[in-house]
């Protein structure tokens, strides 16, 4: 008794170590999901570790991210990915299937598994009562080729709903307004459990909705309790013997609590460009809109597309608008297609993009200069659609469309009074887009000329010196550190290539500056590497002769995935210190690797100032060995000789 439904998942899935939070636990993984971008990555790891067999139940590689077919580059990489699936016995999901969540939800996720993702918003699937995470590439290849996964037990936010939404009101208002409250920092270290009578008024994918974007507050995961709701879905998908019902203990513990009426909430927007800046549509005004873009993992269900072609039944998109949108599934737009939807958004004036990632990740669709750009996704940072000028606003379906017809942002909330959805009773057959392993034609493992091998770390020294290569503030993303669009996603096999573009939103010359001081250190304010789950966002840095990364805090994923790549994760005791230490100044720390045996705290000499900074290496035992052999696939190696 008294458990939350996170530990009951966790202690089903217990291998090794105790459920106190901030422990390093071991889980088994039952499945595991990888995309695109991060795939390839992904895939040459697992040939590295060639197990004889994968562990998982399921494994599934999707093809949504690089879609656009430029050059030789995506086509290599999808093939690539599909020849490592037939070998490996993982589903492959071709190009034009969907985006990676949203077809995991229908077709894979159940009640009360664990799933890992080489994607930060794998835990959409948490809205199915999934225990579903984000995680580096090689974790998640590790999580294939032994079944299991580490990491630091959470504390559980419970986040009690009452009450119901309002018309016009979207699960992705209930999101934006808990990022309002906690913010981009807010859930890091916990999970964030949703129980209440609200519940009952939310389907599965409204859930998935507000699963995705806990990504957004850096929380581990999000989950809710799997019920009537997540019985119909799986029924309507066909799938009615997947359903389990799971919930939490009636006298559950946990760390925290938040309570929200969902009657109360109110349409609202993330401003540029973060996702936290929220405000009330009301309260930014009317400001005039040039583009609006619905789609991504965040609100691209069948009944967010249909809400969107009701709205425009008979309407017209305003004339300097442009209206993009992206169904989620392959499944979803053949259901759009059969029911006359998609024409009438096409006479709406609507552009129809295929299944995919997308504008999201800024492939294609970057918004004239100086643009402002409503969209539905998950993340507005800076330069991300692909136009450093751009003011990306983060909305909700309905506020999209309604903005969409009017030209310029608008309360949605009195046009949808009118409109209401039934969700299907019967979802299509899965479409001809998975190629499962029973009819996999496996002949060689094939590579393209630009998937080049990954950097690997060595055993780190007795010292490490270095110069401060750049001082950055809070919150910097994992956009920053290894920007992601249309002409840099192609050459995520291509670690040399993409290391010309790393900090670039920030500064253009940083791997001239790493080259010439030989490698270094980066200074990080709190919430370092926040966002995706992208590792190039440490082998770059890696490849570029980091060898750690001064901080007042770190985002989860990235943390890991520094630690996986043998670079150096300090936190300052003191972050007032941060503020001493200047861009350029050389930094000696001696004995690391007995501070690391001895588990202590490690000493930064600044050589400039003379003063030393007490850093925080807070790592478990797996991680300090995993430094110590300079990253985690060299300690894999060892510990298994
Ligand atoms: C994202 O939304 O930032 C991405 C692109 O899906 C990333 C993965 C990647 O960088 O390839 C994520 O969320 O992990
Ligand atoms: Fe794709 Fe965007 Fe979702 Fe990332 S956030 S998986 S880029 S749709």
């Amino acid at each position: 008794m008294k458990k939350s439904l996170c530990f009951k998942i966790l202690e089903d899935h217990l291998l090794r170590g105790e459920l106190v939070p901030g422990e390093e636990i071991t889980i088994r993984m039952d499945q595991t999901l990888t995309q695109d971008s991060t795939g390839t990555m992904v895939y040459l790891q697992l040939e590295a570790l060639n197990p004889k067999e994968l562990k998982t139940q399921r494994s599934v590689a999707y093809i949504d991210h690089n879609m656009l077919q430029a050059g030789f580059e995506n086509a290599d990489d999808h093939v690539f990915i599909r020849s490592v699936a037939a070998k490996r016995g993982i589903v492959f999901s071709k190009p034009g299937g969907g985006i990676c969540h949203q077809v995991h939800l229908e077709r894979f996720s159940k009640p009360g598994i664990t799933l890992l993702g080489s994607d930060s918003h794998t835990p959409t699937s948490g809205g199915m009562g999934a225990l579903a995470i984000g995680a580096g590439g090689l974790d998640v290849a590790v999580a294939m080729a032994m079944g299991e996964y580490n990491l630091i037990v959470p504390k559980v936010v419970n986040i009690r709903l009452s009450g119901a939404l309002r018309p016009g009101v979207n699960a992705k208002d209930v999101i934006l307004e808990i990022l309002k409250k906690r913010t981009v920092k807010g859930g890091v270290g916990c999970v964030m459990e949703y129980s209440g009578e609200g519940i009952k008024s939310l389907s599965v994918t409204d859930r998935a909705t507000i699963c995705n974007m806990g990504a957004e507050l850096g929380a581990t995961t999000s989950i809710f309790p799997s019920d009537e709701q997540t019985r119909e879905y799986l029924v309507a998908l066909g799938r009615g013997k997947d359903y389990r019902e799971l919930s939490a203990d009636s006298d559950a513990i946990y760390d925290e609590w938040m309570d929200l009426d969902l009657s109360e909430i109110q349409p609202l927007a993330a401003m540029p460009h973060s996702p936290d800046a929220v405000k009330s549509i009301r309260e930014i005004g009317p400001i005039k809109v040039d583009q609006v873009a619905i789609g991504s993992c965040t609100n691209s269900s069948y009944s967010d597309m249909m809400k969107v072609a009701k709205y425009l039944e008979g309407k017209r998109v305003s004339p300097e608008v442009d209206l993009v949108i992206s169904p989620g599934s392959a499944t979803i737009l053949e259901m759009l297609a059969r029911n006359g939807a998609l024409a009438t958004m096409v006479s709406a004036g609507a552009r129809i993009l295929e299944s995919a990632c997308g504008p999201c990740i800024g492939m294609g669709q970057a918004p004239k200069t100086g643009a402002v750009s409503l969209r539905t996704f998950n993340r507005n940072f800076k330069g991300r659609s692909g136009t450093m000028s751009a003011e990306v606003f983060l909305v909700s379906p309905e506020t999209a469309v309604v903005s969409a017809v009017a030209g310029v942002l608008t309360d949605p909330t009195e046009f949808f009074t009118e409109i209401e959805i039934q969700q299907p009773d019967r979802y299509p057959e899965a479409s001809g887009g998975f190629i499962y392993p029973e009819e996999a034609d496996f002949g060689e493992v094939v590579m393209g000329p630009n998937i080049k091998p990954f950097p690997m770390g060595h055993a780190l020294e007795e010292n490490v010196s270095g110069k401060v290569l750049i001082k950055v503030g809070d919150n910097i993303t994992t956009d920053d550190i290894v920007p992601s669009h249309a002409k840099l996603l192609p050459y995520r096999s291509n670690v040399p290539h993409l290391a010309k573009f790393s900090f670039s939103t920030i500064i253009e010359d940083f791997h001239l500056r790493a080259e010439e001081h030989g490698g270094g250190f980066i200074l990080g304010g709190s919430n370092y590497g926040q966002g995706s789950s992208r590792e190039h966002a440490a082998l770059v840095p890696l490849y570029l002769g980091v060898r750690g990364v001064l901080a007042k805090g770190f985002a989860r994923i990235h943390r890991s995935n520094l630690i996986n790549s043998g670079i150096l994760p300090l936190v300052f005791v003191n972050p007032g210190d941060y503020d001493k230490v200047e861009e350029f100044d050389a930094l000696e720390i001696d004995g690391i690797r007995a501070s690391l045996e001895r588990g202590g705290d490690v000493l930064v000499r600044n050589l400039r100032s003379g003063e030393e900074y007490e850093m925080l290496l807070e790592v478990s035992e797996r991680e300090r060995k995993t430094l110590l052999s300079g990253g985690y696939l060299p300690y894999l190696k060892e510990s298994t000789k």
